[in-house]
């Protein structure tokens, strides 16, 4: 198998390195592309050192299998071709071609399945936000139909990017030393603050990034769901929370749900109130699963449950999730 990475250098390209050699995945030949800035930057890939290549118009992607391209939704638009013209299957980390009807947006945990049916040879990765809702919901779903969802999101740093990490950091510096903190990559300062906006707004009064969730997660879960949501930058590093209510077609206990997570594929239950055992953004960085606590029922409605998660919005969010699609494949034999 031979698999490339366009954008390699951003936050993401990054943790598909750390994720490859962590599951090793089958490479036998693993080829970075960036932009002209990145051309030429060196990583260390199973000890060998792979040099970024600049992503161009020609015929670099001949004889590669496959290509997860995260370099944003413009550069996925203008190089699909390029990229798949000689039979590459791109899994795609933007938001180019998740509604397109030709292109399957896939969880392995959810619709793994709809992998087998890629006419562009394209298959779109979902926006973090949705991964993390939609492999909660999809416990529920197996055991009573859910009708809407509310969901708050609790967005770390890390989904604009690793200089937006650095600027969260650089912020708390700032403040601890009663300096003007420095404001560049969110429309306010992140650092103690709360920023109820991510992305643009649209003329409904929500956001992309909230409309994401509402048409994504329904074109995932196949099903007449309705998500409203709101989405919130908060300052943490690098994983993301929501806080979700459902309404199902029948009532459902707590007990019915806490076994149907524990059951869930890509899901752990860290659900212990008495010992104030809940999932928190600090401790789980870097995993791989959805976490998921504060089960209760919703006190306005008997069709009504919520409950807390968290997930690591680089990886389970980004990068995982895409390899996890390519594994899904290669097992089902959909990959050379
Ligand atoms: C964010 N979900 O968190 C968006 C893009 N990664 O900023």
């Amino acid at each position: 198998m031979r698999a490339a990475i366009v954008g390699a250098s951003g936050a993401v390209g990054q943790e598909f390195l750390r994720v490859l050699e962590e599951r090793n995945f089958p490479l036998d030949e693993l080829v970075l592309f960036g932009s002209t800035r990145s051309a030429g930057t060196k990583y260390t890939f199973r000890g060998k050192e792979l040099t970024v290549k600049e992503l161009k118009h020609n015929d670099d992607f001949k004889g590669i299998d496959l290509v997860w391209t995260s370099a944003g939704a413009s550069t996925s638009k203008e190089y699909e071709k390029t990229i798949t013209k000689y039979g590459a299957v791109m899994i795609d980390n933007s938001s180019a071609f998740r509604m397109d009807n030709d292109v399957p947006l896939i969880v392995p945990e959810v619709n793994a399945e709809q992998c087998r049916n890629i006419p562009r040879n394209v298959i779109a990765n979902p926006n973090c936000t949705t991964i993390q809702l939609v492999v909660a919901l999809k416990a529920i779903e197996d055991i009573a139909h859910i009708k809407k969802v509310h969901v708050s999101t609790y967005q770390a740093a890390s989904g604009a990017g690793a200089a937006a990490m650095d600027e969260l950091l650089k912020q708390t510096e700032q403040l601890v030393k009663g300096e003007e903190p420095t404001v560049s990559k969110f429309k306010y300062q992140l650092a103690m603050n709360l920023i109820p906006q991510v992305d643009v707004f649209t003329d409904n009064g929500y956001t992309k990034e909230e409309m994401k969730m509402y048409n994504e997660s329904r074109k995932i879960m196949g099903t007449d769901i309705e998500v409203s949501a709101t989405c919130i930058r908060v300052p943490v590093m690098r994983a993301h929370s929501e806080a979700t209510w459902i309404e199902t077609e029948r009532p459902i206990s707590i007990e019915e749900a806490r076994e149907a997570f524990a059951k869930a594929k890509g899901v752990i239950v860290i659900d212990d109130t008495a010992n104030s055992q809940y999932p928190m953004p600090l401790f789980l960085a870097g995993r791989d699963e959805v976490f998921v606590g504060r089960i209760r029922k919703d006190l306005t409605n008997p069709n009504g449950l919520t409950f807390w998660t968290v997930s690591d919005q680089i990886k389970k969010g980004a990068a995982l999730n895409a390899v996890q699609i390519a594994e899904y494949m290669l097992e089902q034999g959909l990959l050379k």
